[in-house]
C-alpha cells in the first residue's frame, strides 16, 4: 500500500517545513508519531512523572532521538474526572519546559496541549509549531490565538468536559456524527484565520469501548475529510479492557497495535507514551509494506 501524503500549513516557520507563498509547509509521508510529555501531577498512565521541568525536557529530548515527528507538552490531565486546572498553573507548568526544549533542540517540532488561549500564547512565544485541543477550538479566544500567531491546531472531538463526559455518552452512528462535528469544527476555524487543522476522533474522550473501535476502524473515512487525522488512543482504558491490562503503564504492546491499525488507514500522526516501540512498530510495517 502507498502511504498517504499529508501536509500542515503554518504561517511561522516549523522545523522541517518549505516556504511557499502563504507561509510554511510541512510534507510528510505515512504515519508519524507524536510523543506525549505530562507535566502533571495526575496522568492517568504518567501522572508525577515529568512535573520537574528538567525531566521534562529530558523526556521530550529523549523521544526526539528516538524518531518522534512531534513533542506533545500539556499541563493539564483531561482523564475522565479530572478536575479543571487555573491557566496560570497550566502556564506554570509547560511554558518552562517548551521553553527549555526549543532551546535544547532547535529541530523539534513542538505542540501544546491546551483548552486556553492565554497558555497557548505563552507556549507559542517560547517556541511551540502547534496547539493540541481536545476539546476541538470550541473557545473563541483559543482560535483567535491560532490565527492572530499563525499556528495550525489539533482540533479533537470531545462532547462537553472531561469531568463528566463518560457519564453515558451516546450516539445514533458515532462515525458519522464525530465525522460531521470535526468537520464543522475544523470549517469554523479556518473560516477564523487559522492556518490549518489536524482532526483527531477523540478516542477515549466521552466514548464507549464500541465507540472507540468503530471509531478506530473508520480512520480511513476521517482521513477523507481531507485533513491530516491524528489518532490518540495510547494507554486508553478501551485498550485496558480489551488486552485485560489493568495498568496503563503496561499498555504499550496494546497501543502500538492499535496505532499500526490505524496507521494501515490512512493516520498521518500517532500520539504516543512509548515512542521508541511505536518509531520501531512503524518502520518495520513499513519495511514489508512497502
Ligand atoms: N488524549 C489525551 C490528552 N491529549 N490530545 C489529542 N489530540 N488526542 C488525544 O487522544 C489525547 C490528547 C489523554 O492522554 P494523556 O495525555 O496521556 O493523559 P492525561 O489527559 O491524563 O494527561
Amino acid at each position: 500500500m502507498i502511504p498517504r501524503e499529508h501536509r500542515l500549513r503554518s504561517r511561522r516557520p516549523l522545523p522541517g517545513a518549505t516556504r511557499d507563498r502563504d507561509g510554511y509547509v510541512l510534507h510528510w509521508r505515512g504515519c508519524g508519531v507524536m510523543g506525549v510529555i505530562n507535566v502533571t501531577p495526575d496522568s492517568f498512565s504518567d501522572g508525577g512523572r515529568h512535573l520537574a521541568p528538567e525531566l521534562a525536557v529530558a523526556a521530550a529530548r529523549e523521544q526526539w532521538a528516538a524518531g518522534a515527528a512531534w513533542i506533545d507538552v500539556g499541563g493539564v490531565s483531561t482523564r475522565p474526572g479530572s478536575a479543571p486546572v487555573a491557566p496560570e498553573v497550566e502556564a506554570a507548568r509547560v511554558v518552562p519546559v517548551v521553553r527549555a526544549l526549543r532551546a535544547a533542540e532547535s529541530g523539534a517540532r513542538i505542540s501544546v496541549d491546551t483548552s486556553s488561549g492565554d497558555v497557548a500564547r505563552e507556549a507559542i512565544a517560547a517556541g511551540a509549531d502547534l496547539v493540541n485541543d481536545v476539546r476541538g477550538l470550541r473557545d473563541p479566544a483559543l482560535r483567535s490565538a491560532c490565527a492572530e500567531l499563525g499556528v495550525p491546531a489539533v482540533v479533537a472531538h470531545l462532547r462537553g468536559e472531561p469531568a463528566t463526559m463518560q457519564d453515558g455518552p451516546t450516539f445514533g452512528d458515532v462515525v458519522a456524527e464525530v465525522a460531521e462535528e470535526l468537520r464543522a469544527a475544523r470549517d469554523a476555524a479556518l473560516a477564523d484565520g487559522v492556518p490549518d487543522v489536524v482532526l483527531d476522533p477523540g478516542i477515549g474522550f466521552g466514548k464507549t469501548s464500541a465507540h472507540n473501535r468503530a471509531l478506530l476502524r473508520a480512520t480511513a473515512l476521517l482521513a477523507d475529510l481531507g485533513s491530516a487525522v491524528l489518532v490518540g488512543a495510547s494507554r486508553k482504558r478501551t485498550l485496558g479492557d480489551v488486552a485485560g491490562e489493568p495498568e496503563p503503564e503496561r499498555r504499550d504492546a496494546a497501543s502500538v497495535a492499535a496505532h499500526l491499525f490505524v496507521a494501515e488507514r490512512g493516520a498521518a500522526l500517532v500520539r504516543a507514551h512509548a515512542v521508541g516501540a511505536h518509531v520501531q512498530a512503524l518502520r518495520i510495517w513499513r519495511w514489508l509494506d512497502g
